[in-house]
Parts: C-alpha cells; structure tokens; sequence
C-alpha cells in the first residue's frame, strides 16, 4: 500500500496507525501547496480533493479521509485491537470520538495554518478550540487514552492534533491531561519512528 503524506499533517495519524499495526506502507511525500509528489507526479491525480492523507490499495483502489483509512487498517490486523469489533457499541464509540476530532478539533485547526485567515477569525479559532480542549481535558481525567486502557485509532488522531498547539502557539500546559495525553503517546517507539521518518523529529544516534 501507498501512503500520500506531508510531514505532521493529519496524514501522521494514519501513518502511526500502519506502524503500531506492523503494515508496511510505501509513504510518498506530497507537497500540499503546488500538489507535486516527491519523485514525481501530479497530487491531484491521487487525491481530486488535493488534501491528505490518501491511501493506495495494493488492488489499485484509494481511499481518502483520514478517520476512514485509520478504520480500514485497523481492521486489517483486528486482534491487535486498535479499533473494536466492527458493530459493537465500543466501535460506534470510536467513530463518535473520529467524528468529534474531524469536525470539532481539526477543522478548527485549518484555519490556523491558512496565511490568508484574517487575524480577527483565528482569535475566534483559537478560543473554539479552547473550549473543546477545555472538555476534553475532563473527558481524559484518570485516563491513558481516550477509550480507556487500550491505544485506539482516535488516540493517534488526537496526537496530532495536540501536536499542532506548538506551531500554532496555543499553550497546552493549560489544560495538563491532555499534555500528559500528548507525552504519553509522544513516548510510544512507533510514534517515535513515525516522526522520525517524516523528519518531525531526529533519528536516534547509533549506540556506540
Ligand atoms: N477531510 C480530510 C481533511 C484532510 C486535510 O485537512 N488535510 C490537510 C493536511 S492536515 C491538507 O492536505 N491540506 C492541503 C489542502 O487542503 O490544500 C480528512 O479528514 O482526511
């Protein structure tokens, strides 16, 4: 499989989930601004929306949005556990919190890393997120992740987008479960060589 990526986009989140499940993706890098593909060809191609992340099929096939190819990979490997069993309750659980993240908390991000957002509507941004950081931070309380005990999906998700707080100068300190939440993930090795291989973060020096 293929995995169209640009460095600490949400496209991470996808690709933490391949590596936590041991699924060799190919990872090609896009630039999302003039939509080249890193050893050639055209973005627009892959993905028509011009956005990752996009995941090509061994078959051929892609797949886009992101809460939708984190489900698919999970679900190729169902007993590691990353998302509960297709029509249990546990899994609409998970499509409640990839939903909640997509439209409540990553879309307010947009527009933050937009140049031609006025000033006056990223304050407006900034304080939306804010009030669901604020929530969440209580949803965490007592938690390692968001569904309890396990690492799901929605937990790689989520990374990223606490992530995004440091270049978009939001101060996460505030809100301590979730900079816990963002440490605790931070520490996972296949988190580490997710974001060492998308160049987030260095390699680790050969011990001597
Ligand atoms: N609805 C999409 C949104 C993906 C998205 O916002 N991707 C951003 C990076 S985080 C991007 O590629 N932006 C470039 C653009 O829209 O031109 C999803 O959830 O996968």
């Amino acid at each position: 499989m293929k995995l169209y990526y640009a460095p600490g986009a949400c496209s991470l989140s996808p690709h933490i989930v391949a590596r936590e499940l041991g699924i060799n993706v190919e990872l090609k890098k896009v630039n999302t601004k003039d939509k080249s593909i890193e050893g050639g060809g055209d973005f627009w191609q892959v993905n028509p929306k011009g956005y990752v992340p996009a995941l090509e099929l061994d078959s051929g096939e892609r797949l886009t949005e992101g809460p939708a190819i984190v489900q698919y990979l999970a679900d190729q490997k169902p007993d590691a556990g990353l998302a509960p069993k297709n029509g249990s309750i546990e899994r609409y659980r998970l499509q409640e919190w990839l939903n909640f993240l997509t439209s409540e908390i990553h879309k307010q991000f947009s527009p933050l890393f937009k140049p031609n957002t006025p000033e006056e509507y990223k304050k407006i941004a900034k304080e939306n997120l804010a009030s669901r950081f604020q929530w969440l931070d209580k949803e965490l309380a007592g938690k390692d992740y968001l569904m309890g005990k396990p690492f799901t999906v929605a937990d790689a998700y989520l990374f990223v987008l606490t992530s995004w707080t440091k270049p978009t100068q939001i101060d996460l300190s505030q809100w301590p479960n979730l900079q816990a939440f963002n440490k605790r993930v931070a520490a996972r090795p296949k988190v580490k060589e997710a974001m060492q291989a998308e160049g987030l973060i260095p390699k680790d020096q050969p011990s001597r």
